[in-house]
């Protein structure tokens, strides 16, 4: 990707003599980090012990991955230059279905950080271009994209405004610690600067076109921006050294970067050049920014800024090390190489296109999320991005695709079997009726079946696939795969429905006794594979989870991850459900959605 920093040669710049030892200095927890956690160049810069400076005593890493242990997930920080859209969405639910799923795993203490970047020469031009004041434009956007979380039930625990004078303390303190270690070095530096990507980009990145007026110009190949001519004394970052141990971490931590395509592609990058990076820009051009600490005539790069908010979320540089290093970052490709060579784990998304297209301003095709929500509800929308969006390629938005997907699978599928096999009709007890062993006798091998109880090979087939179900949603969300876990759900709520409608419990006849067996029965099993779905979709859609869950009678003790059985009488275990009556019938779980027009936002509001 082409975000790449042009730098002068670093052979001009030897890299000083250090082994990357990942240890903490004081001030900062004095703890020793293990080295396979401790990716990126800026983060292990400032791990580095610092010269003339005793080293630390050993001690084991407190904060690490796995079950019981704490994690801080994160999505980008988004730039307070412009509303949000289903992009910035997109990240963001991703990592809230992973933090709910999380939680609902009881997988230890979690945190979900979110936010505004609200520094750069990026916002300040918008700020003139709206006619407003940087900090003004940045508290009325910053409130949008916090509306927007909120409205979208982003499960967030914490929002930071790089703004705010906790962060910029911590930023300082970064840079203190990357001078400290001997990272930067003042250079004069010259390239073609591209204001809204905020970066330095080399000339094979970069093609002619001509601007409004018929002047030939230089743009960004990829993003199509023009790009300016900028030669300042900017202080450097010693990212070239970094390259090594770089590309061994990477090689020791092949799940570092998630899925596998973007960590193949960061691999790749390491092997091309890696120069120096420019991190402060003159004052005089930028004052929107943080000063760079003891030299007010630069402003501290806005990518090193936007990148500490990783830390000081959790009170860098003083607390960090009780959530530090178990820190897991959900980022739209464009921003991979960022975070992947300048900092550690990430889990990558491509983008969402809108009939094909890039979704710009200036195309005028953004998809206002809270329209969307309006729309199409809460969680149908959540479902869609979640189902439909696939973080290897990008995906195309329709509204269309939209109420297709939802009424299919939500209404119909999900919200039809919750129907059916709850009608009073069918269920006039209105209680969770009993499994019949004699009806479901348990077998080693269901294809030699003929003869035994009422079920069929097929719904034994139908039974081990939902009785998987949960491990395989785990294990989908584990890689960062939550629209294969989506699918895996989809498919089984199909199979369900079609367990029902192969036994027409409908035409059982209740006073016959062995019909009342088998009619329980499949109900039995019906709303048990329900009770499974609603409390593996609580990640994803939580209000409907909810009612479902609550129209199943499931108090809320019984919803987490780690206690989820299925079909227990099965195995011959009790049922605490069993005979238990359902809870109130609050309606159709999920009404259709009707086809609607296009949600594209008003770009002149800002
Ligand atoms: O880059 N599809 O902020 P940003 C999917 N402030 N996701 C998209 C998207 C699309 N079409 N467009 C944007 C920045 N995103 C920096 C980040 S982090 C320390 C600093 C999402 O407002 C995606 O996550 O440009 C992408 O990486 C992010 O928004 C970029 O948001």
């Amino acid at each position: 990707r082409s975000r790449t920093a042009h730098a002068p040669p670093a052979r001009l710049f030897p890299p000083p003599h250090w082994p990357l030892l990942p240890r903490l200095r004081r001030p900062f927890r004095a703890v020793f980090l293990p080295r396979r956690l401790c990716g990126g160049a800026a983060a292990a810069a400032m791990l580095r012990p610092p010269r003339r400076l005793p080293r630390p005593p050993r001690r084991a890493a407190t904060a690490a991955t796995g079950p019981g242990r704490r994690l801080l997930l994160s999505t980008p920080i988004f730039y307070a230059n412009g509303p949000p859209h289903i992009g910035h969405l997109y990240s963001a639910l991703l990592a809230d279905a992973l933090h709910r799923h999380r939680g609902l795993r009881g997988a230890g203490p979690g945190r979900l950080s979110t936010g505004t970047d609200e520094h750069g020469l990026k916002i300040q031009q918008a700020a003139a271009a709206a006619g407003t004041s940087p900090p003004e434009l940045c508290q009325r956007v910053s409130g949008l994209f916090r509306q927007a979380l909120t409205q979208a039930a982003v499960s967030f625990t914490d929002f930071t405004r790089t703004s705010e004078p906790r962060h910029q303390r911590a930023v300082r303190h970064f840079w203190g610690a990357l001078r400290d270690g001997g990272s930067l070095y003042k250079g004069s530096y010259e390239g073609w600067y591209c204001t809204p990507e905020e970066c330095f980009l080399p000339e094979s990145q970069l093609t002619e076109r001509r601007d409004a007026q018929g002047r030939p110009c230089k743009v960004s190949l990829e993003s199509g921006h023009q790009v300016h001519w900028t030669k300042e004394e900017n202080y450097m970052f010693k990212l070239s050294a970094f390259r090594d141990p770089l590309q061994k971490w990477l090689q020791d931590n092949p799940h570092a970067i998630s899925p596998d395509p973007f960590y193949q592609c960061v691999l790749r990058w390491l092997e091309e050049d890696l120069p120096d990076l420019s991190v402060s820009r003159e004052r005089s051009r930028l004052p929107w920014g943080i000063p760079v600490p003891s030299d007010s005539t630069q402003t501290i790069y806005v990518w090193v800024d936007a990148l500490v908010n990783y830390l000081s979320v959790v009170g860098y540089p003083e607390t960090h090390g009780e959530w530090w290093p178990a820190a897991h970052h959900v980022v739209g490709k464009d921003i991979l190489k960022f975070h992947a060579v300048y900092w550690p784990r990430i889990f990558v998304h491509s983008h969402w296109t809108v009939h094909g297209q890039k979704m710009s301003k200036s195309l005028g095709n953004v998809i206002d999320p809270f329209a969307c929500i309006g729309q199409y509800t809460l969680d149908g929308f959540r479902y869609f991005l979640l189902r439909q969006g696939v973080p290897e390629r990008d995906c195309d938005y329709y509204d269309e695709k939209v109420v297709k997907l939802v009424n299919s699978e939500l209404a119909d599928a999900l919200g039809g079997l919750l129907n059916r096999s709850t009608a009073l009709s069918i269920n006039p007890s209105n209680t969770y009726p009993c499994f019949s062993e004699s009806c479901f006798p348990k077998v080693l091998d269901y294809r030699g079946t003929k003869g035994m109880g009422r079920a069929s090979a097929e719904d034994y087939e139908f039974v081990a696939s939902v009785a998987s179900l949960p491990l395989q949603v785990a294990s989908y969300f584990e890689g960062f795969q939550i629209y294969k876990a989506l699918e895996c759900i989809a498919l089984c709520v199909r199979q369900t429905n079609g367990f029902f409608q192969r036994h027409r419990p409908w035409k059982l006849d209740r006073k016959d006794p062995a019909e009342q067996l088998w009619l329980d029965t499949i109900i039995h099993v019906t709303l048990e594979c329900l009770r499974v779905y609603g409390t593996l979709l609580q990640p994803v859609i939580p209000h409907t989870a909810d009612k479902l869950l609550s129209r199943l009678a499931v108090e809320p003790e019984e919803r987490g991850l780690s206690s989820l059985t299925f079909l227990p009488r099965y195995h011959g275990k009790p049922c605490p459900f069993e005979g238990r009556q359902l809870g109130p019938d609050t309606g159709i779980l999920f009404h259709r959605l009707e086809k609607s027009g296009r949600h594209q936002i008003e770009t002149k509001k800002l």
